[in-house]
């Protein structure tokens, strides 16, 4: 165990080193920059002379207002919904924005904070394992990591899905919708299909309304068409599999495969494989094909959902090269 940084000694001083730190033992280093952030230059010992330029409260909320309804009205008829901003649904919506700048994409979460199961590594730990070679997610949006050969290890996972949200929202053809929630699916008749209907959008509602419906009535919801919507809403918590349950519920599907026991060997490389569209106009990745599929959980290894992801995003574009006319209804 390397001693403390920082070190103190009989006479009571601290010194705290200000070079560079490296973290050893990894392949990468992470180095604290000593140079001090303009902000203290900018701000510090200036404070009794400090004032915010003032403001009038409506000015904050006609700022807040006036953007969200334009994003209902532009996202209203969106190319692409993707259900749930967890590590799946931001990796396809980061995956498919880049490849297509000209698709209009709306990303819906039923949580206020994005990022699903993905802050943390496995029971609350922080480190975040993806085995190879899902690697090559992380190089493509620069997230640092430690090589252990046949896995990677990124130290936080936050470190992670910050990183891949922050990419995302800063796409300009991606809106993120956060505390919605996806309620129900918008269907068109389709007698000639197995289910007998194609997916063409979503219904949607604040996602405290949501959780009332069985003790308040006549909460209607809103809609968002979309000639494509990727279901990525993982296996847990109070949505999870939502579309999977969705699609069994009004006969889509015959019905649901249920999760199976863990084992990340197989897991893993199914979920990616089997990424795609399940019924025409819903396409399904992430954990939530486990429970579509009845494939195995892989507990706290991330690399799948990198790549159902990207897989996903594939399964997307190929859905607007070969079905042009369709999507434009
Ligand atoms: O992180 P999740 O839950 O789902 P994935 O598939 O992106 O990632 C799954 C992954 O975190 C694991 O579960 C790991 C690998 N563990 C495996 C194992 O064996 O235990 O994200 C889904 C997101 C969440 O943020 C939900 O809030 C959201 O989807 N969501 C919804 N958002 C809007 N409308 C809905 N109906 C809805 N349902 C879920």
């Amino acid at each position: 165990m390397s001693p403390p940084i920082a070190t103190y000694n009989e006479s009571g001083t601290m010194t705290v080193p200000t070079k560079n730190l490296a973290l050893k033992g990894s392949n990468t280093t992470t180095s604290v920059d000593g140079s001090q952030s303009k902000l203290l230059d900018q701000f510090g010992g200036k404070w009794d002379s400090f004032a915010f330029d003032p403001i009038r409260e409506s000015q904050v909320s006609r700022a807040m207002t006036r953007r969200y309804f334009a994003d209902l009205d532009t996202y209203a008829e969106s190319d692409v919904v993707i259900v749930g901003a967890g590590s799946c649904g931001l990796s396809t919506a980061y995956t498919l924005a880049k490849a297509r700048p000209d698709l209009k994409i709306a990303i819906i979460e039923a949580s206020v904070s994005p990022g699903g199961g993905c802050w943390l590594g496995g029971q609350l730990f922080s480190a975040m394992v993806l085995r190879k070679p899902g690697q090559k997610f992380l190089d493509e949006i620069e997230v640092p990591y430690e090589d252990e050969g046949n896995y990677v290890v990124v130290k936080h996972a936050a470190l992670f899905m910050s990183t891949l949200m922050s990419k995302v929202l800063m796409m300009p053809n991606v809106k993120l919708f956060n505390a919605t929630c996806v309620e129900d699916l918008i269907t068109r008749p389709a007698p000639e299909l197995p289910g007998g209907v194609r997916i063409t959008g979503v219904v949607t509602n604040w996602t405290l309304v949501t959780l009332h419906h069985d003790d308040h009535s006549c909460m209607d919801p809103n809609t968002i068409n979309a000639p494509l919507v990727i279901s990525t809403t993982g296996h847990d918590g109070p949505f999870g599999a939502f579309s999977a349950k969705r699609l069994a519920s009004m006969g889509a599907i015959t019905k649901l495969g249920g999760m199976r026991g863990l084992d990340m060997n197989s897991a893993e490389d199914a979920i990616v494989k089997n990424s795609r569209e399940v019924v025409p106009g819903l396409i399904m990745g992430g954990m939530e094909l486990s429970e579509l599929d009845g494939a195995n959980r892989m507990g706290p290894t991330f690399g799948a959902m990198c790549l159902s992801g990207v897989k996903a995003a594939e399964e997307a574009l190929s859905v607007f090269e070969t079905r042009k006319a369709e999507c434009a209804e």
